[in-house]
């Protein structure tokens, strides 16, 4: 039965003979995303590794998780062989000001916002602003900030804001396609499937998204962050017509805080990878992953750092000529100390890694889920 649904799976993955042009995740080696968990781990073990972690703050299985994973091993200190010298610094790609979206601050020249037919968005900028918008309508909300009426019909309506000194914020706004609009588990012929029934725990982070970005060839490459661009957290199911994607804006900052400072740690990259970012349930449930993963919601990426040698694998982020789990270990160690940090009080989420098989090179999932979560982080026993 796995063989047949990896077979499916493959074809899927790799026979994109649409209209989709070539990204650069197409352009790495293919991987069997059945064949990945289940050489991380059992599938059977995955799925209930996620099912455990995804336990709020507090819970019992969330410390024996921890307790487990946390396996000692000296300390692989992240440096920098890794470094191109002749590369420009890296743009954190900051404004100088900040808006608030929601309750959400956005302080970079780009951005994705993601908002329901005719949502009222808040933004409060932190200076004052002159604001155009493409569509939808504009007005003052008193001491709340502006508020901009998002328009009915589902596409991407920029929003830009320039202060006085003439510093811009973008705010690539899309507005999705509601969940109401799905048919027989469908979007335009695109399959979503079923989000669980009940959300997991009755958490409000698990309740199924209402709505969908469209994506047609034309917003394909639109920047959702400064180095991040929307076709790069698409499902990797295959498309005749347009995909629909969900994408968490709190999971765009998490990982340009991420990439900011691994850049400051030495690791030269203008963006991550990324393996795997939404999945569609019925996608999902291909991988034999849990209902509950981040990713069925938008929220979850997987990650690694690939620029010397650029060829589909995690780089030898340690420096010491091997690219083995060591790479996707001190990447993840990393990150685990980054978020201990004050300012990532309010960006907390999951964090696993995963080593190198022969599909794939290592990577970390990192996630948004709004409580620590972590996983992986121990030595493959092969
Ligand atoms: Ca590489
Ligand atoms: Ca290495």
């Amino acid at each position: 039965m796995r063989l047949v649904l990896a077979a499916v799976l493959g074809a899927a993955v790799s026979g994109c003979a649409s209209w989709w042009p070539q990204t650069r995740a197409a352009e790495t080696p293919a991987y069997d995303p059945v064949l990945t968990y289940a050489a991380a781990e059992t599938p059977e073990a995955a799925a209930a590794a996620e099912e455990i972690i995804a336990e709020p703050p507090g819970a019992e299985a969330d410390a024996e998780i921890l307790e487990a994973a946390a396996v000692p091993f000296p300390n692989l200190a992240p440096r920098a062989a890794h470094q191109a010298g002749e590369r420009a610094p890296f743009d954190p790609g900051r404004a100088g000001f900040s808006v608030q979206v929601r309750d959400m601050t956005v302080s970079y020249r780009v951005f994705g916002v993601f908002a329901l037919p005719g949502e009222a968005v808040l933004l409060r900028p932190s200076v004052p602003v002159q604001t155009r918008i493409a569509a939808g309508r504009l007005h003052d909300g008193g001491a709340d900030g502006l508020v901009w009426s998002a328009p009915r019909e589902a596409g991407l309506y920029p929003v830009t804001l320039t202060a006085e000194d003439g510093a811009e914020i973008l705010l690539n706004a899309f507005v999705m396609t509601p969940a109401s609009d799905i048919r027989r588990g469908a979007l335009e012929g695109y399959a979503i499937g079923d989000y669980p029934a009940e959300p997991f725990r009755g958490l409000a982070e698990y309740a199924p998204p209402q709505g969908f970005v469209r994506v047609t060839e034309d917003v394909l490459n639109t920047p959702v962050a400064p180095h991040f661009t929307l076709a790069q957290f698409l499902c990797k199911q295959e498309a005749t017509g347009p995909k629909y994607a969900v994408v968490r804006e709190r999971l765009l900052l998490v990982l340009e805080r991420m990439l900011e400072a691994v850049n400051q740690n030495g690791w030269r990259t203008d963006s991550f990878e990324v393996m795997s970012g939404y999945r569609t349930p019925v996608y999902n449930a291909g991988l034999r992953n849990s209902p509950n993963s981040r990713h069925v919601y938008g929220g979850a990426a997987d990650i690694y750092i690939d620029v010397s040698p650029r060829d589909g694998r995690m780089d030898d982020l340690n420096g010491d000529g091997e690219r083995d789990w060591r790479d996707a270990a001190v990447l993840y160690d990393f990150f685990e100390e980054l978020v201990t940090r004050p300012e990532w009080a309010d960006l907390q989420g999951g964090i696993g890694a995963y080593p190198p098989t022969r599909f794939h090179g290592g990577f970390v999932h990192v996630d948004e889920r709004g409580w620590p979560a972590r996983w992986g982080r121990s030595r493959p026993s092969s």
